[in-house]
């Protein structure tokens, strides 16, 4: 019998990945859900269509390089069916006018064991994304007799997903923080809507991100879907676009988990860590001031590793502080030029989902806490 999807965590012994391919993407049109998402001064407001063709051939052949050297390290790579992107999007409840990419298939697949569940998105443009995955599903299931290929319930994305006017030019960086540090964000809790990059894996426990692809209700979802993981609903204050956990807060291997200095976790959220004996360091600094043009990620992709074992990651070949930081870690260091793939969808953890990793269902947190935060 083969086994082919298995995976508990981001730090066991990776075997087999899918890696993401930058092919037609485009610049989805704003949005109820992106318009919040896509900062006040970027170039890319408003702006929408095609991604230049050069840069695309630029991303593909760092995402081909990422690919190989994953190869030339033991794992299996498979590679999404891209789409023609530019197509809209219509349900009986919303139009939108194009997709996006399946550059990062973190965002859209979730491993949990054996199964690979496709996400409920908030974003309307990433609506159909989950079809360039789908080859891939249907061979998993035609060869490996215990995948569960699983799709999670499909939001309707109605207005009444989202909060009206939450968005508002005039709103300064102060304001921002302060609604999200209060767990104010773009998305309503009409339905179950998350993202599968803001959720953290640790074996029994789910760390969800509470931000604006996910919200509180799919948290719930989770927990019943899930009986027996335990699902932790966290938030990053300081953070003024909470997207995706996977910049913010990154294990690296039992007991090690790195956190964005900007946007730590709260002190009632540790406790669990703690009791645990679980170190929260720091994450360094980025070495660029700034993301590539035409990105919609903040500089802190610099954390945004692809760990391969519990002692060998691969990081970003410019982010010189975090190859550092790594090495002080007792990680081998496997450097890799991804720049040019950031603005298609993140960094080598976004541009990866997870098929199998080598372990089973750890519980690394046998002391529950008291949890405030417990969904
Ligand atoms: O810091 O912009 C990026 C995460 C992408 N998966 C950030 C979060």
């Amino acid at each position: 019998m083969t086994k082919i999807v298995n995976s508990w965590n981001d730090f066991d012994p990776l075997k087999r990945v899918i890696v993401g391919r930058a092919d037609f993407s485009v610049i989805p049109p704003e949005e109820p859900a992106t318009s919040e998402k896509v900062p006040i001064d970027s170039e890319m407001r408003g702006m929408w269509g095609p991604r230049p063709t050069e840069t695309v051939e630029k991303a593909n052949a760092q995402l081909d390089y990422l690919a190989k050297v994953c190869e030339d390290h033991g794992v299996i790579v498979d590679r999404p069916t891209p789409l023609q992107w530019n197509q809209p999007v219509i349900t009986p409840d919303f139009r939108t006018d194009s997709m996006m990419t399946c550059m990062p298939p973190r965002d859209i697949l979730l491993t949990i064991g054996n199964e690979i569940m496709a996400s409920a998105n908030s974003f309307r443009c990433r609506y159909f994304e989950y079809l360039a995955y789908w080859p891939l599903m249907k061979k998993y299931f035609d060869e490996d007799p215990e995948f569960k290929w699983t799709q999670a319930p499909r939001p309707r994305l109605t207005n009444a997903s989202y909060k009206h006017n939450y968005y508002d030019e005039k709103i300064s960086l102060e304001e921002r923080l302060e609604r999200t540090a209060a767990k104010d964000f773009v998305t309503t809790e009409a339905e179950p809507m998350w993202d599968a990059a803001d959720v953290l894996r640790l074996g029994k426990d789910l760390f969800i991100q509470h931000g604006l692809t996910t919200n509180r209700t799919a948290m719930e979802w989770f927990k019943r879907y899930y009986p027996d993981l335990r699902v932790h609903a966290v938030n990053f204050p300081g953070d003024p676009y909470p997207i995706h956990i996977d910049a913010t807060f990154v294990p690296l291997r039992p007991g090690l988990i790195i956190n964005n200095p900007h946007r730590h976790l709260p002190e009632e959220q540790r406790k669990i860590f703690e009791a645990n004996d679980w170190q929260i360091v720091d994450a360094a600094m980025p070495a660029h001031e700034t993301p590539p043009p035409l990105c919609y990620s903040s500089v802190w992709l610099s954390m945004n590793c692809l760990v391969l074992d519990h002692k060998t990651v691969i990081c970003e070949a410019s982010e010189v502080h975090q190859m550092e930081q790594m090495d002080k870690l007792g990680m081998n260091v496997i450097p890799v030029p991804f720049r040019d793939a950031y603005p298609f969808g993140g960094a080598l953890h976004c541009a990866t989902a997870d098929v199998y990793r080598e372990g089973g269902c750890e519980d690394y947190f046998p002391n529950q806490v008291e949890d405030p935060t417990l969904v």
